[in-house]
Order: structure tokens, then C-alpha cells, then sequence
């Protein structure tokens, strides 16, 4: 079984705004909708829409409860969410206009965890977990969420032996390295943080990393991304497509990244799944959707390139 944790769930307001979106000038809305918001649900609706099964757990707000789970529904989520009293599941607010300029995220902070809370989320996971899961943390903490609290979230998979996928920034992404999770995203920003700063090249710093964490997949936007396992680093050259909202593409790459894992592709197969499912929701207006068809027409276009490694270069 895959287990999703979104330890701050959202929903999406996606606002298209009639012509350009100009600073300084009243933007008239052209189409507003509600959608799935929260990296972990994001990934959950990925591996359904793979007909993987899994459920997503996490927390979500008492106040707009209802909404959520009709969300959650609409984009067929298994869940066990855990209910945060007198809260509001947060809303992020998705920018987009009608001359594809790219997409704009304001996003909410989120609700406090209580301590029960957080204390029931670990219950449960030691009761769930088994050797041959999958725990899957992705998204931002809560406010005053603490490592510590988020530790012991990756202490419960370690002990269990599952596989663990993490979609974490800043000093949590840090966190999930030192633990030796099994699989990170980092975008460029975040990769140059991670790796040591004394090696000269991008591709020794990689290997280095590989050794602490199996799978890493560096996403550079429209550029396209490193992968990098088992001591093999690839450069993933994307499709270009004709963007209409970008926001959930690196939700849809993780989902698909490990929806072919969990069916045992081989990993250029998954990289290529991923790369193409993630190019197909940029082409789509809200953050959840892609086309497994239209993905599947665009592989041939996706160029996966091997980079040389020598061994001897690292210690
Ligand atoms: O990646 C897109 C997205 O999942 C949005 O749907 C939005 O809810 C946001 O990310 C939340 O990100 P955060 O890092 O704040 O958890």
C-alpha cells in the first residue's frame, strides 16, 4: 500500500483573470474554481488516476471539512484524515490569465496541529506501515510544526522498513537527506543547498548525495531535470508544450515517478512517465489534471541522456 501524508492540506482557488494579469489595474476574472490543493493529496489523485491504490492521510480543518472531502471525493482520494478542531483547511490562491504568462501562487499558512493530533497521525502510522509500503510526505509543515515532530513521522517508516518518498523544502528537505530517506525532489535552488560546496562539479556533488538518498530528482522547470540512482546521474530533457498553468506539475512528476516504481517499471520507464505526464498538466487549465493518453503520444519526444561518471573522481 502507498500512504500519502499531507501534513498541510489546502484547497485551491484557481482565479483566470481576462487578458493579461497587470500589477496596478483592476483584473477582471474570467473563470474561478475550487480544486485539490496539498502536494500529498496532489500525488494521491496521480496514483489513482494509475490505478495504484492508496490512501492519503494527514490532518484537515473542522470549519470547511465538508468542502474539502467533496474535493477530495471529485478527484477520487482515498483518505483517514485526521480532524483539527475549530480549523480551516488553508487556501491557495493560483493565478493564471488568459496569455499563458505562467502561472501566480499566494499561498496560506495553514492551521495549528495539536499535539493529540500529531500524536494520533503517529499512532496510526505504526499501525499501518508495513515492509512494503510506501510513505509519501509532501508539501510544507504546518505553522509551529517542528522537525522534531516530523522526525518521528520518518522514525515510524525507518522502523517499518517502507520505502520513503519525500516532496519537502528548506530545513525539512535537509532533514529527510540526514535521515537517508529513499527518494527527494529538490529544484535547483534547493539541490545547491544540499550538495557539498567543496566539490567543483555538479556531477561528483550528485553521486555524493546519491550515496545518502537512492533516488533523487533535481527538477529544473521547463529545463527539464537530473535524476539521479544507483550511482547513474541522467539528464531529462522535457516536450515542449504550450503552457497554460504549471502549478502541480512537480506533484504530477512525483506521483508518476512513483506510480511506475510501485508498478516495477524500469527506471528509465518511470523517468519518462513522469517527464511526459508532468509536460501533459502544464498544458491543462487546473492544478490537478493531465491526460495519461496525450502523455503517452509525447514519450518518444522526451530525451533521457545518460552522463558519463567516473568512479574514481569521488572517494
Ligand atoms: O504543488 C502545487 C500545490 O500542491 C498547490 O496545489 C498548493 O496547494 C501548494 O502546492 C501547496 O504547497 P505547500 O508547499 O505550501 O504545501
Amino acid at each position: 500500500m502507498i500512504y500519502t501524508v499531507t501534513l498541510n492540506p489546502a484547497i485551491d482557488r484557481l482565479i483566470q483573470t481576462s487578458g493579461m494579469l497587470t500589477k496596478k489595474k483592476t483584473n477582471r476574472v474570467k473563470t474561478a474554481e475550487y480544486d485539490l490543493g496539498g502536494k500529498g493529496f496532489h500525488v494521491s489523485h496521480v496514483l489513482s488516476k494509475f490505478g495504484i491504490e492508496n490512501i492519503a492521510l494527514g490532518f484537515i480543518g473542522s470549519e470547511n471539512q465538508l468542502q474539502m472531502e467533496k474535493i477530495l471525493r471529485a478527484k477520487q482520494v482515498t483518505h483517514q484524515l485526521i480532524v483539527e478542531k475549530n480549523a480551516s483547511t488553508r487556501e491557495c490562491i493560483v493565478l493564471i490569465d488568459e496569455e499563458s504568462q505562467g502561472s501566480t501562487m499566494v499561498t496560506g499558512s495553514g492551521f495549528r496541529i495539536s499535539r493529540t493530533n500529531h500524536e494520533k497521525l503517529i499512532f496510526q502510522l505504526q499501525k499501518l506501515l508495513k515492509k512494503d509500503d510506501m510513505l509519501v510526505l509532501a508539501g510544507s509543515l504546518p505553522p509551529d510544526y517542528t522537525l522534531k515532530q516530523l522526525k518521528e513521522i520518518i522514525d515510524v517508516g525507518k522502523r517499518a522498513g517502507s520505502f520513503i518518498a519525500c516532496d519537502l523544502s528548506g530545513d525539512a528537505l535537509k532533514l529527510s537527506v540526514k535521515m537517508e530517506v529513499d527518494f527527494i525532489k529538490p529544484n535547483q535552488f534547493e539541490l545547491e543547498e544540499l550538495l557539498t560546496p567543496a566539490m567543483e562539479s555538479m556531477k561528483d556533488r550528485l553521486l555524493v548525495l546519491n550515496e545518502s538518498v537512492p533516488y533523487i530528482a533535481a527538477s529544473f522547470g521547463e529545463e527539464g531535470s537530473y535524476v539521479v540512482h544507483a550511482g547513474e546521474i541522467y539528464r531529462v530533457f522535457p516536450p515542449k508544450v504550450k503552457e497554460v498553468n504549471d502549478t502541480g506539475a512537480g506533484d504530477v512528476f512525483v506521483g508518476s515517478f512513483l506510480a511506475q516504481l510501485a508498478l516495477r517499471a524500469n527506471l528509465e520507464t518511470a523517468i519518462a512517465y513522469a517527464t511526459a505526464c508532468s509536460a501533459s498538466k502544464v498544458t491543462k487549465r487546473n492544478c490537478t489534471d493531465f491526460d495519461l493518453i496525450q502523455a503517452e503520444q509525447m514519450l518518444p519526444m522526451i530525451k533521457i541522456k545518460k552522463l558519463e561518471v567516473n568512479p574514481d573522481a569521488i572517494s
